[in-house]
């Protein structure tokens, strides 16, 4: 019997980036984003995010959306070109006025902002200034903090830092497969440490601007990570030290794990980490905020046998596993996802619970969680997406397992609100519960936003 305390927060979630459009008008600057997706054969079928969802054009009704949709919060994130064109100086005010009717929109329906400061989409400037391996991009993202709580601190109780470190400084700088691409392990290292500090500013300047009672959080893609065997645990230790601790070590306890220092020290000296960062980087936290799609198997590679990388990055190229030559990423039982995902809410209990026994006092909200289907529009016009349905009640009840044993769960938000711009992926994966036609735009619900609903009024997930 699946049970959620009576101020468990339903909500769903987008990125700036995946949705608005509108790429050059009112003074938007480039973002990283912008260049990767007009860079020809980075993103799938040559799409971009100029158009997206057109969100920022129809912004009213996608606030009735969610509004019908019943969520008592909505997950967004800011994009920092646009209110902050260069990354630099004074707020675009054309910029930030979407913002403020944002938040106005949602809180006059009854719907709780939740902003994230930073998903992904870094100013154009900042990279040619170096991007996230130079120290500098932390001080200006403090920056952009701090305009960002005065400007909406007032009205925003929730704030994310950071979405998925993990991705920007990984994906982005060691394998390429993202922004701004860039295939430079060392400076993957330097950029981990700049968004830990970052964050840690960024906190700071926020908790000096925003309202009192402001929750303050960062979203980890926290890896459960699963050896094949128990010879396996050096492999899981390993991988573990960079997925996970690389975040949770400064964030969280104030240092980076000796094993992740001792790991990498034949790519880095870590001389970048100044006297004084980790204490930065390690500001209380009301809520942290935790994305899950699935968890990892690895074993340890023998260096002879044809190697797995099941985690997706191609054999021969770029890994975002830096310093991980001894691991295999290792092929689960499906059944999977159109992204190759395999379905297994089982981690997600368990990363709860980890998380519980390392972090007893710090709640946890799951910011993301969702599957990219087919969903082929019936011939009744509507989009019956069983398998969606299927993994958000297995992963909620997984959810459910995990406060029942003790985790201190206070929302859960799916990914996504709508179908979006997927990354390198372009539009070919679809995400939302809620389907996006390429052609009009127009929004249609899809069974599980119907099914999504239900749960969110009721508080409760059908039986069965
Ligand atoms: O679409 C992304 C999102 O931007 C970050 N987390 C994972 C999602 C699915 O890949």
């Amino acid at each position: 019997m699946s049970a959620f305390p009576d101020n468990f927060v339903w909500g769903t979630a987008t990125a700036a980036y995946q949705v608005e459009g509108a790429w050059n008008e009112d003074g938007r600057g480039p973002s990283i984003w912008d260049t990767f997706s007009h860079t020809p054969g980075l993103v799938a079928n040559g799409d971009t995010g100029d158009v997206a969802c057109d969100h920022y054009h129809r912004l009213e009704e996608d606030l009735d959306l969610l509004a019908e949709l019943r969520v008592g919060a909505y997950r967004f994130s800011i994009s920092w070109p646009r209110v902050q064109p260069g990354g630099s100086g004074p707020v675009n005010a054309a910029g930030l006025d979407f913002y403020q009717r944002l938040v106005d929109g949602l809180l006059s329906r009854g719907i709780a902002p939740v902003a994230t400061l930073y998903h992904w989409d870094l100013p154009q400037e900042l990279e040619d200034a170096g991007g996230w391996p130079n120290r500098d991009t932390a001080q200006r993202f403090a920056e952009y903090a701090r305009l960002m709580g005065e400007a909406l601190g007032d009205r925003v109780r929730t704030w994310i830092t950071l979405n998925e470190p993990w991705c920007s400084a990984y994906l982005g700088y060691a394998s390429g497969v993202h922004a701004p691409a860039r295939t430079e392990p060392a400076a993957a290292l330097a950029a981990v440490h700049h968004l830990n500090l970052g964050h840690g500013l960024a906190v700071q300047a926020l908790r000096s601007t925003a309202a009192k009672d402001a929750q303050m959080s960062v979203t980890l893609n926290l890896h459960h990570i699963r050896g094949v065997s128990e010879a396996d645990a050096d492999a899981v230790r390993r991988t573990d030290a960079l997925a996970n601790r690389a975040f949770l070590g400064p964030m969280l306890e104030g240092a980076y794990p000796a094993d992740l220092l001792a790991d990498t020290a034949g790519v880095t000296d870590w001389s970048f980490v100044r006297d004084g960062d980790t204490a930065i980087a390690n500001q209380p936290l009301d809520v942290l905020g935790v994305n899950y799609y699935n968890p990892t198997l690895v074993r340890h590679w023998d260096g002879q046998s044809p190697k797995e990388t099941a985690d997706g990055h191609q054999d021969g190229a770029a890994s975002p596993w830096i310093a991980c030559d001894s691991v295999e990423f290792v092929r689960q039982p499906g059944p999977y996802t159109e992204m190759g995902w395999n379905i297994d809410e089982t981690g997600l209990t368990e990363l709860l619970l980890r998380l519980h026994r390392d972090y007893p006092d710090l709640p946890v909200m799951i910011t993301e969680n969702g599957a990219a289907f087919p969903d082929p529009v019936s011939p009744d016009g509507r989009v019956h997406d069983r398998d969606r349905v299927d993994y958000l009640h297995r992963h909620l009840t997984a959810v459910s397992e995990a406060i029942a044993q003790g985790a201190d769960v206070r929302g859960y938000f799916v990914w996504s609100l709508m179908d979006n711009f997927e990354w390198a992926h372009g539009y070919a994966k679809r995400f939302g519960i809620v389907r996006v036609d390429r052609e009009t735009m127009e929004r249609t619900w899809k069974d599980s936003a119907f099914w999504y609903r239900d749960v969110v009024t009721s508080g409760k997930l059908p039986v069965g």
